[in-house]
């Protein structure tokens, strides 16, 4: 049933011409209906967005690490998804070795190489997924400070 109800629900929704004097009554159903669909989502687990990561979110680290592994909710496609550690801060240049890659043994899991020497400062992660699943695609971002 709940399955039912958000494959439904999850299908591009369709877009009806309302007029304009229409629209301000209309809003209050789109808003009931963003909150249903939001909700229906939440349930079915839609993305293959961050779980855990092996440097957390804030950090702030004494020594760096040599890789960063990243976990996701559900299994990502090779070709598309990555992991990508930025310098924060001067020209944002990126620091990892280039060579994000999902794991072998873990479909969930995306891993990239991150330099011996790396500097002190503050780093962004970026992360980006297209679910092996359904091809939905989900992104972010977190911090982290090596001092
Ligand atoms: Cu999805």
């Amino acid at each position: 049933m709940t399955r039912q109800i958000s494959r439904a629900i999850s299908a591009p929704p369709v877009v009806w011409p309302v007029n304009r004097r229409m629209r301000c009554h209309a809003g209050g159903v789109f808003l009931a209906l963003t909150l249903a669909i939001s909700a229906a989502m939440g349930q079915a687990s839609a993305h293959a967005s961050l779980v855990s990561a092996s440097i957390k979110p804030g950090a702030v680290l004494t020594k760096a690490p040599l890789t960063l592994a990243a976990l996701f909710a559900e299994a990502v496609t090779p070709k598309g998804s990555f992991l990508r550690v930025f310098e924060a801060t001067g020209d944002g240049a990126e620091v990892d070795l280039e060579n994000s890659a999902v794991s072998f043994k873990n479909a969930k899991q995306i891993t990239v190489s991150l330099p011996k020497k790396m500097p002190k400062g503050r780093y962004l992660v970026m992360w980006y997924t297209i679910s092996a699943d359904d091809g939905h695609r989900a992104g972010g971002s977190f911090a982290f400070t090596l001092k």
